[in-house]
């Protein structure tokens, strides 16, 4: 039976990824800061599925709490063969010269620093035992920079650099390293990104039918049932209505 870890599964795209990966048969590391919704996502799994689950309740923004949370994972949870790096968040929308600097540094430290920090952790067990799979939650954001949004996008052209030198560092050691990089999808997301404003959250997907957290699910499930001669580098995904990060056709 492999192993998935995924960051990031109290809610959206990591939550939709967990389910549809114990379904698939994945035992799995279940990751996020809020305990009673990571509980109930493993609670969830284990009373539908003939898989086990193991909760790690941290924030990945603190290496030392990486650290020891995956340090304390027993040994039938121990050998990582699939990890994906899904936690992540936008924190503001604003001119650059208007946002805040702790915004910035949310994003910073969560989207890039936090992601290293837990690829550090397991890229080892992986490397010893010649075999793995990263799969990076990045975003159309990581390919194209939009007004208000240029650290959201900086973040995120950083996550699609680090998946690229990955690629090729690991590629040697039998490693797969692949990318999601979804369009507007409706999860908490723009919650997060307004600081709680539901109306301006909202706004965001008016007139258009978002992706949602499914949709990332399916496209997750397509890289990993791949044959092993596959290699899926990125799978940029967007709404039909929406052309690139500038152009939506909202009705
Ligand atoms: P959600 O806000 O619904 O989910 C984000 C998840 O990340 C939550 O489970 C949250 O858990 C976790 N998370 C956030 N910060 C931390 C942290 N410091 N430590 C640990 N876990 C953390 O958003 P999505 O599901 O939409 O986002 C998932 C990923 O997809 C992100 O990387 C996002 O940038 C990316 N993305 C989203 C798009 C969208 O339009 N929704 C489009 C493209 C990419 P908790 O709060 O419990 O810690
Ligand atoms: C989130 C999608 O278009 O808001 O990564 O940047 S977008």
């Amino acid at each position: 039976m492999k192993t998935a870890f995924i960051t990031g599964v109290t809610s959206g795209f990591g939550k939709a990824i967990a389910i549809r990966l114990a379904g698939l048969g994945y035992q799995l590391v279940l990751t996020g800061r809020r305990k009673e919704k990571l509980d109930e996502v493993c609670d969830y799994i284990n009373s539908n599925f003939s898989v086990k689950t193991f909760p790690l309740c941290f924030d990945v923004r603190d290496n030392d709490a990486c650290k020891q949370s995956i340090a304390s994972l027993p040994d039938d949870f121990k050998n990582i063969d699939l990890l994906i790096n899904n936690a992540g968040l936008a924190a503001g929308a604003s001119p650059f010269d208007e946002s805040d600097l702790t915004d910035f540094d949310r994003m910073i430290d969560t989207n890039v620093k936090g992601l290293l920090y837990v690829t550090k952790l397991i890229v080892p067990g992986m490397i010893e035992r010649k075999s793995g799979h990263i799969i990076n939650i990045s975003s159309i954001a990581g390919i194209e920079v939009y007004p208000n949004g240029s650290v959201y996008c900086a973040s995120k052209h950083a996550v699609n650099a680090i998946t690229k030198g990955l690629r090729i560092d690991l590629v040697k050691h039998g490693i797969k390293v692949s990318s999601v990089s979804p369009g507007m999808a409706e999860t908490e997301f723009s919650i997060i990104r307004y600081h709680g404003d539901e109306e301006k959250a909202k706004a965001v997907y008016q007139g258009l039918v978002p992706l949602n957290a499914e949709d990332i699910a399916d496209t997750v499930e397509f890289i990993v049932t791949r044959p092993d001669h596959v290699s899926i580098n990125d799978i940029q995904i967007n709404p039909a209505q929406q052309a690139n990060t500038y152009i939506a056709h909202r009705v």
